[in-house]
């Protein structure tokens, strides 16, 4: 998506000497590598669209992720940029030497360029559970990312471990495909009701005629995001948020019927602490006659299924980790070692930072989009990526003007940011009492902890005090 994005504006900047490159065979990011039975976008799609390309045709509010996959491909393709795309070719090491960057690929070519963007995804990782025996599994096993699309599902037992946003759709989804589901629950969710009505084709047709319309309904999509949600998350005594939680309390005493399930469902932390879940079949597909919830905590995995502390043995065919992604990883495993040598490993020795999320002291001319610390989480990622696109574009204009040669953010920028963000955690929602993967090792919120605002007000135009020009 970022990546695509980058195309797009380096092109329309006249900046039209660039190359992408993507380690696999297909564009997509998250949309290629998530296909598993019911994913979506829990972001409305008119809002999950590059704002330039509205798409008339999403087929829903909350459309699938195959479709999303394809309207990235046509823009990719309408857009000229699909042929700029090498791929295949896995960017392995990126050395900043003599004020350019020596790129070396998975292909064994090298080249030199003067600036990077790292597009390289947050959610992209898979998390592997340390459960003891997980290797010893003789069924088909396999992370949500990495769905092996040969395995036969009907007339199965299947398993799935974790109650994450993927966990919960794949629930709602597959649980009255197969013969019998289980799902191992650690801890559970809060899920508000979904709606996702289809549009008509009348409704299709009246946002090919006017593109006016969909703009309308783009940018009321993105203030009620701005000015509800993304608010209330960082203000952990915001009413929205008790409101949120009754909305979601009353989603659960109405859709489910049997008391001993309900509170096996109900969670003791405040809503939006996780990421708050959507969802209009969750409760449904678990209340199915052949779908089981399990509570005990999982002992180890066998050869032929799950035992848990309670002693029993869940018997199973085919055993689907949910469990989510290192959200601490960026572009890594890719070396990159900026100025005088400087790795980025030492650099991040302790943990992922970025001034503004975009840029790292010591590592000129390298950006990064949905970097550390950005708002994911609380607003449509394309929007993000875009805000961070245009900041930039201004930091690379310094550069081609010829203000400087090489510009990154000085280190005490960087360090100023961090305490103003830390401090700033404190009072957010993703404190107040669960875990989840938007904290750090220190249990920090490793996100942006301010309305998505004052995000587009800092992205509006560096502050040029806090980076460091040189030549
Ligand atoms: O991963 P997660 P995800 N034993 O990290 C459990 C986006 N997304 O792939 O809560 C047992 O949220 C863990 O349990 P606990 C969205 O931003 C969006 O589901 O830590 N269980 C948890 O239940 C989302 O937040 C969409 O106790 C273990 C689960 O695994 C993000 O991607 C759809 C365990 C991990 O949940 C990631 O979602 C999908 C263990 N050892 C994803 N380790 C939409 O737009 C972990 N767990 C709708």
């Amino acid at each position: 998506m970022s990546g695509i994005l980058s195309g797009i504006k380096l092109q329309e900047t006249g900046y039209d000497d660039y190359v992408i490159y993507e380690k696999a065979d297909r564009l997509g990011g998250t949309w290629r590598e998530n296909r598993y039975a019911g994913v979506a976008c829990d972001v409305p799609s008119h809002l999950y669209s590059y704002a330039f390309a509205p798409n008339p045709n999403w087929s829903h509010r909350f459309s699938p992720g195959a479709e999303i996959q394809a309207y990235f491909e046509k823009v990719a393709h309408d857009y000229g940029v699909e042929e700029r795309i090498r791929f295949e070719e896995e960017v392995t090491r990126c050395e900043f030497k003599d004020g350019r960057w020596q790129l070396e690929t998975s292909k064994g070519s090298s080249d030199e360029v003067d600036f990077v963007i790292a597009a390289t995804g947050v959610l992209h990782h898979p998390n592997l559970p340390p459960i003891e025996g997980l290797d010893k599994f003789e069924g088909e096993c396999f992370h949500t990312a990495r769905w092996d699309h040969s395995v036969p599902l009907a007339g199965r037992r299947v398993g799935v471990i974790g109650t994450g946003s993927t966990a919960i759709q794949i629930t709602g989804a597959l649980a009255d495909q197969v013969e019998h589901f289980t799902l191992f629950q650690r801890t559970p969710q809060w899920i508000m009701p979904q709606d996702n009505p289809a549009y008509t084709e009348a409704e299709r047709e009246e946002f090919r005629k006017h593109p006016e319309r969909m703009k309308e309904l783009r940018d009321s999509i993105a203030a009620m995001f701005a000015d509800n949600f993304a608010t209330a998350v960082v203000d952990s005594s915001s009413p929205l948020l008790d409101q949120i939680e009754s909305l979601c309390r009353q989603n659960l005493e109405d859709s489910v019927s049997d008391p001993e399930l309900r509170e096996k469902l109900r969670p003791n932390y405040r809503a939006g602490c996780k990421r708050l879940i959507m969802s209009d079949r969750f409760y449904q597909a678990l209340q199915q006659p052949n779908a089981e919830l399990v509570t005990e905590a999982i002992e180890r995995i066998e050869p032929n299924g799950v035992r848990t502390s309670d002693g029993r043995l869940r018997e199973l065919d085919v055993l689907v980790i949910a469990t989510g992604f290192r959200v601490d990883r960026f572009m890594r495993p890719m070396d990159v070692i900026g100025r005088d040598g400087v790795q980025l490993e030492e650099a991040w020795a302790d943990r992922p930072a970025a001034y503004l999320s975009v840029t790292i002291p010591d590592f000129p001319n390298f950006y990064m989009l949905n970097g550390p610390n950005g708002p994911v989480g609380n607003f449509s990622l394309i929007d993000v990526a875009d805000l961070q696109l245009g900041y930039i574009l201004q930091l690379v204009e310094k550069v081609a003007s010829g203000a400087c040669s090489e510009i990154s953010a000085e280190a005490v920028a960087l360090q100023a940011f961090e305490e103003e963000r830390v401090k700033a955690a404190a009072n957010t929602v993703w404190v107040t009492g669960c875990n989840s993967w938007y904290l750090d090792d220190r249990g920090i919120p490793a996100v942006w902890p301010w309305t998505f605002h004052r995000f587009r007000e800092r992205m509006a135009s560096p502050d040029w005090s806090a980076y460091e020009m040189v030549g």
